[in-house]
């Protein structure tokens, strides 16, 4: 291995990569050397390349459209804290289809988002395809801020554009025994190999659930855009979930097909890892992951993380008076 020095700036391996520990990195050298691409594996692996994407090389926002003048929802038109700095947001995520660090947002660039479709099927009365304009035209879009909370204890704030999963549930009317509702999002090995993620090792694609109730909640949400403008890829392209007082694996990038189901959906990091990762994953100080406390949270910020301001985690994440009856 090589040594090297960690500039100021960055990360240490320990901090950004908790939800990635289960890939075995050992495994994943041997299966990119016996696809004859060993020489590059170094680059690969993330301890050298990580550095170099969020270095101030391009603009991780390249390519988004403004949204103009949405109408933000005065509910959720500011919280307890500052707005994440869209560049810093921007370049801080996860995404594993493309990489096991947080600085994937090139990589992401590869995802095709021409002539996106999103399948509604299962359960519900009127199955639907949306293309990306059936939804502006069904689904006037608002700008919300919200608090976005990652099980690994970092967090953001950010202006999400886009529409409550409710005008959607309305749209396709759920059948009275459809209970769960599984979201899927975008997968194709030959597009998103993700280093190491040898595909067949992983239950890919990414999936992700909620309850019924849970998706009628006021706080559910499509996003298609941030910041006032289209998605960036890395963030999800064109459509992504955000659930606000969950943890943000729930928020399943990407989506091409939403399906509503009688029994629960085994989801990506349920199936991975159950004891660690559970299907409800609401926001909870006061339940530490098995491997770290979730007393706290870093607010992403600029340098190091340990630099990062602190704060202490709120149950629900903050959003105790929206969905604590779902769960009394
Ligand atoms: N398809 C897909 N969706 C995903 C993920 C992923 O790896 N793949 N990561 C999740 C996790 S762990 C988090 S914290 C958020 C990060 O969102 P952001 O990168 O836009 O901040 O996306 C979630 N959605
Ligand atoms: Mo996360």
């Amino acid at each position: 291995m090589f040594v090297r020095i960690r500039k100021s700036w960055e990360i240490s391996e320990r901090d950004v990569t908790p939800e990635a520990v289960f890939f075995n990195r050992r495994r994943f050298m041997k299966s990119l050397i016996g696809l004859g691409i060993g020489a590059t594996a170094a680059s690969l692996t993330g301890c050298q390349s990580r550095g170099d994407a969020t270095e101030a090389t391009g603009d991780p926002t390249a390519g988004t459209v403004s949204l103009g003048d949405i109408p933000r929802n005065p509910d959720f038109a500011e919280v307890d804290r500052s707005i994440t700095p869209r560049d810093l947001a921007a370049r801080y995520n996860n995404f594993y289809e493309f990489g096991g660090n947080k600085s994937i947002w090139q990589a992401a660039q590869a995802l095709p988002t021409d002539d996106w479709k999103v399948e509604v099927s299962g359960l519900v009365k009127n199955p639907r395809t949306y293309d990306l304009e059936d939804l502006q035209r069904r689904f006037p879009i608002e700008e919300r801020i919200y608090r976005f909370r990652c099980v690994e204890a970092w967090a953001m704030v950010v202006p999400w554009a886009g529409f409550p999963m409710r005008l959607l549930l309305e749209d396709v009317e759920p059948q009275s025994n459809a209970k769960f509702v599984r979201f899927t999002s975008y997968y194709d090995a030959k597009v998103t190999p993700g280093p190491g993620w040898r595909p067949n090792s992983l239950p890919w694609p990414y999936t992700e659930g909620l309850t019924i109730e849970e998706m009628a909640n006021d706080l559910a949400f499509f996003a298609t855009g941030i910041y006032g403008h289209t998605l960036p890829k890395q963030h999800g392209a064109p459509i992504r979930m955000v659930v606000p007082w969950k943890y943000g694996f729930k928020g399943a990038k990407s989506i091409v097909k939403i399906e509503f189901l009688e029994e629960q959906p085994a989801t990506f990091w349920n199936t991975l890892v159950p004891n660690e990762y559970g299907f409800e994953a609401n926001v909870n100080p006061n339940k530490p992951h098995p491997r770290w406390s979730q007393a706290q949270e870093r607010m992403i910020g600029p340098g190091a993380s340990f630099s990062w301001e602190v704060r202490p985690t709120l149950l629900y994440n903050g959003y105790e008076e929206y969905v604590a009856n779902l769960y009394s």
